[in-house]
């Protein structure tokens, strides 16, 4: 079976720049114009208002849960089986570009707007959605939306989630008008499907059209407190000190020793993405430092055990540096797989368009991942220019290689969608 439809790529091109408007701003460094849109933010809120305009001109029926999560259903022949999925996000951090998350909101909506065109029917109903807070950069924990849709996550602490200004998801979303009504916790789409970009080097580097997307990757997170003892950096000598931010420092290199180390396995990655000193003025010793800690590895015993270095770690720094240090794990995934049988349909379609493609694990977090607990779930990526660099305003990927992963999930959604 040859591919009988196929996407207007320059059309899908159109609708990321516009999403991409919504809270655009001016990068210093790079000249770039990168995305600011913050879960439950202003911002957020006017893209989703976008993205349900759009859904309301193909004639979608669309919902709001509990959470904000919104879909968007299409109706199928046999409109009481269990629809067919195709999500993403479009929270973005606050460096982003246009096309992480939205990629696969306004791909699937570019296919719903396909099939329409060609009075297409699927036997299956079929439901876009986009979930809430996917980045986990506000509110301090990934997957959000899904997770509480799928259940792993439940509402009331979702909701008492809280960002750095101690505004909870609950307040935001009422808010900002998103504290929808539908029930959270949906019976189970009949699959589940979500084209992204990579958001790393491998396809482009390696020439490959298309990612089969076999799992996700393990996830650790936490927020740590390192409490020492302001003082004057004039007058203070250096062995009086209970110096936080050099407690915080040595964690920091000692991450990045411990993933490059290759005694937790040659894929390690540690990150220190956020420091935030108390006073944090040049003439005093920081008496306290907040920081984020990110461990990813595909092997979860390898990340069981480079969690229980790190927290080792905290321990023998507050000794040698005479500071309290306390962490709390504010996310945590294990490895999770995708269906077996989705990914060959993901390879096969691939072929009959003539693109090539490479099965590899993801390196990020996503919606996917979530959805994969309650019915079968698997991805498609496309590649990135600049090594596919992400949550950076240089984020990039071209017209072709973006119709080249929807024209995929495309293929592979029409075969779903006539499943019994
Ligand atoms: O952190 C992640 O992997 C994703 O961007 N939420
Ligand atoms: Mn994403
Ligand atoms: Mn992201």
């Amino acid at each position: 079976m040859t591919h009988s439809l196929s996407i207007q790529p320059q059309r899908l091109a159109d609708a990321l720049l516009a999403l991409g408007r919504i809270g655009s701003y001016l990068d210093e460094g790079s000249g770039l114009w990168g995305v600011s849109r913050l879960a439950l933010t202003a911002a957020d809120g006017e893209g989703r208002h976008h993205v349900i305009a759009k859904m309301q001109a193909l004639g979608l029926q669309i919902t709001t849960d509990r959470i904000g999560n919104v879909y968007a259903r299409r109706r199928g022949r046999e409109d009481s089986l269990a629809p067919v999925m195709m999500g993403s996000h479009i929270d973005s951090v606050p460096t982003a570009g246009r096309f992480d998350g939205c990629l696969g909101v306004l791909g699937a909506l570019e296919i719903i707007e396909t099939l329409d065109a060609a009075q297409h029917w699927t036997r299956r109903p079929i439901v876009v959605a986009f979930f809430t807070e996917e980045e986990g950069a506000r509110f301090g924990t990934d997957m959000l939306g899904s997770a509480v849709a799928t259940g792993r996550i439940p509402i009331e602490e979702a909701y008492a989630l809280h960002d750095r200004a101690g505004l909870t998801v609950a307040e935001e979303l009422r808010q900002l008008g998103f504290l929808g009504e539908a029930e959270e916790h949906l019976p189970p789409p009949h699959a589940y499907l979500e084209c992204h970009i990579e958001q790393g080097p491998v396809l482009r580097r390696r020439g490959f059209d298309v990612g089969v997307v076999t799992g996700v990757q393990a996830i650790s997170w936490h927020e740590v407190t390192i409490v020492g003892r302001s003082a004057h950096a004039g007058t203070t000598p250096m062995e009086l000190r209970a110096d936080a931010s050099v407690a915080a420092s040595r964690i920091n290199l000692y991450l990045r020793e411990l993933a490059t180390s290759g005694r937790f396995g040659p894929q390690q990655r540690a990150t220190m993405g956020a420091m935030s000193p108390t006073p944090g003025l040049v003439n005093i010793v920081p008496g306290r430092m907040v920081v984020t800690v990110d461990l990813r590895n595909p092997d979860d015993a390898q990340m069981r055990a480079a969690e229980a270095a790190v927290i080792a770690f905290y321990a023998q720094v507050a000794t040698e540096e005479g500071v309290q240090i306390s962490w709390r794990q504010t996310a945590r995934t294990s490895c999770v797989p995708f269906d077996g049988g989705i990914q060959a349909a993901i390879a096969a379609a691939a072929s009959r368009r003539g693109l090539s493609q490479l099965s590899m694990v993801s390196g990020a977090g996503h919606d996917a991942q979530e959805w994969a607990r309650v019915t079968r779930a698997a991805m498609v990526f496309v590649p990135g220019e600049y090594d596919g660099i992400s949550h950076n305003p240089r984020e990039f990927s071209t017209v072709e290689q973006c119709a080249n992963g929807v024209n995929v999930m495309l293929d592979v959604l029409l075969e779903l969608a006539e499943e019994s």
